[in-house]
């Protein structure tokens, strides 16, 4: 791979995407172009299961600001949001029942996404299912209420084209812009797995898969 100069509009318009191929993103980080796209469809017939017990919702953070994402999750234990803070939880606040198991497709899909990165073994036990919406954003963060950091995450992305902000280990860095599409995997851990992160404001379409939506998921050992 070439060498290209730094910078947001540089990044936008020489995105990389060798379909199949790992696109490095710093040390531990990479996206898989293309990984998923095979399960996509399942992977959406999954989700349709989980949302129909455990439906998207708009979660409040600590401050008292209405995410404009929309989330819920699977497996072993959930994220969540409200006024007493971001942490997991093993049953669904909204119906005090168990978040849905983790579909066999999300579990296997993981595995082998986090094995092609270099990360042999991996089992998720939690699933972070986010929705996005035309105008729709995740600012700057990092995932951080999971037990044990040296496990990486997973991310799948399914639907309309999201530009995602890949910062550094400090908030004030300037994140690189990467385009993400669907089917496309995300992986990060080792020394990235604290990066800063975010998602532009999704931009308005029409996805064949999902219509005018983006969901991500983000597989994690969060236990
Ligand atoms: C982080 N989700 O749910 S995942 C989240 O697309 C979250 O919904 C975003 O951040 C989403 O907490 C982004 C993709 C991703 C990819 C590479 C990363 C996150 C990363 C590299 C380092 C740190
Ligand atoms: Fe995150």
């Amino acid at each position: 791979m070439t060498r290209r100069r730094g910078g947001a509009i540089a990044d936008l318009l020489a995105a990389p995407r060798d379909p199949g191929g790992v696109e490095p993103l710093a040390d531990g980080a990479c996206v898989l172009r293309g990984f998923g796209v095979p399960e996509a469809a399942d992977l959406l017939a999954a989700i349709a299961d989980v949302v129909a017990r455990a439906p998207l919702r708009h979660m409040i953070t600590p401050g008292g600001f209405t995410m404009s994402v929309a989330m819920t999750n699977c497996g072993r234990a959930g994220w969540i949001t409200d006024r007493r803070g971001y942490r997991y939880a093993a049953t669904d606040p909204l119906s005090a029942q168990a978040w849905p198991p983790l579909p066999a497709v999300f579990d296997r899909l993981a595995t082998r996404a986090a094995a092609a990165a270099g990360f042999a073994a991996f089992a998720a036990d939690a699933c972070l299912i986010n929705r996005y919406e035309p105008g729709t954003r995740l600012t700057l963060h990092q995932d951080r209420n999971e037990r044990d950091f040296a496990a990486p995450i997973v991310s799948v992305s399914l639907g309309l084209p999201a530009t995602f902000l890949f910062g550094g280990l400090r908030r004030a860095a300037r994140p690189r812009r990467i385009r993400l599409e669907s089917g496309d995997i995300a992986v990060w851990g080792g020394p990235s797995r604290l990066v800063f992160h975010g998602i532009d404001p999704l931009a308005d379409g029409e996805h064949p898969l999902t219509g005018r939506c983006r969901f991500n998921l983000t597989l994690r050992k969060a236990l």
